[in-house]
């Protein structure tokens, strides 16, 4: 299949761009999952990269979330592999070794926020009409522990509460104000904002930054490693449940009229 991620690695500086390029919106289909967790695997066995730059391709969306097509109308088992490549690229992401800045140019609802809550900085385009966070309940669907925990490790309990039962959408200043995302930027500033970011995080040494960041993260990652395959099996047996179909069935109705 074509490619949907675009990666630039610039030997000078060994910092990685990652453009994603899946027209319109950037979902998170199963292809570009699965792309994604093998570029992050290259990456990180990579010795000359230091550090990635997740941004982008697209104009106004950084990326709308999963790929709600994966899970609509689907077989249990086609579900259960979307799930783990789910949670695949999760793992790696928020797993890495290298230094990684989310430059978030557009929206970012649900699983676009959860990508970009996995790097260790976070530079949003300073455009009110952009908006993140964890919405899922607005779909009728439940965040997983994982995604609560991604969050929780960003702003805290108390915003997390919030935010996941309210399935809040914070425009760039609100999540700025909150801590969702570290800087705003003018839109045409976003990317060489996180490059010059980069420097701040390369300069320390890699070892003792690595080592730092995995006690940090450690514990979240673990949870995950330790509960996969249930986690799995609740998401299956959640999302082909009738009446979560339905929900998902809703909202795709609503996003088609929504537009004109
Ligand atoms: N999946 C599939 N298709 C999508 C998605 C998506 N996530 N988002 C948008 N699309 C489609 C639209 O339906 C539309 O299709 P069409 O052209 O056929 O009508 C096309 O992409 C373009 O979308 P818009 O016209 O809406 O584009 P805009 O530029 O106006 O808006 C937005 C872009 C802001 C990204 C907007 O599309 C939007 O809000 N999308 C929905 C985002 C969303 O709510 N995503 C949640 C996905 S669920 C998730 O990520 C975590 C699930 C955790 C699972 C837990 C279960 C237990």
């Amino acid at each position: 299949s074509s490619s949907n991620i675009k990666v630039d690695l610039d030997s000078s500086n060994g910092v990685a761009i990652m453009q994603f390029q899946n027209p319109p919106v950037n979902s998170l289909s199963l292809d570009f999952l699965t792309e994604f967790a093998i570029n992050l695997e290259k990456l990180e066995l990579d010795r000359s990269c230091r550090g990635m730059i997740i941004t982008s391709a697209q104009p106004k969306v950084f990326s709308a979330g999963l790929d709600i097509l994966e899970m609509y109308k689907k077989s249990p088992e086609h579900c259960a592999e979307f799930w783990k490549a789910v949670q695949d690229a999760w793992l790696k992401l928020y797993g890495s070794t290298k230094v990684t800045i989310a430059a978030i140019n557009g929206s970012s609802p649900a699983g676009g926020c959860l990508l970009a809550l996995c790097c260790d900085y976070r530079i949003m385009a300073d455009n009110p009409r952009y908006n993140i966070g964890l919405n899922e309940t607005q779909l009728g669907i439940v965040a997983p522990f994982w995604f609560k925990d991604s969050m929780t490790n960003v702003v805290g309990h108390r915003e997390t509460e919030k935010g996941l039962q309210l399935g809040l959408l914070y425009s760039a200043p609100e999540a700025l104000k909150i801590g969702l995302v570290d800087e705003l930027v003018p839109e045409d500033k976003v990317l060489s904002a996180a490059t010059e970011n980069m420097k701040k995080w390369l300069a320390i040494p890699d070892h003792a930054r690595q080592i730092s960041k995995s006690m940090m993260r450690k514990p979240t990652l673990d949870k995950l490693l330790a509960n996969r395959e249930a986690d799995t099996t609740n998401f299956v047996s959640f999302i082909t449940k009738d009446s979560i179909q339905k929900s998902l069935g809703v909202y795709m109705e609503m996003l088609k009229k929504r537009r004109s």
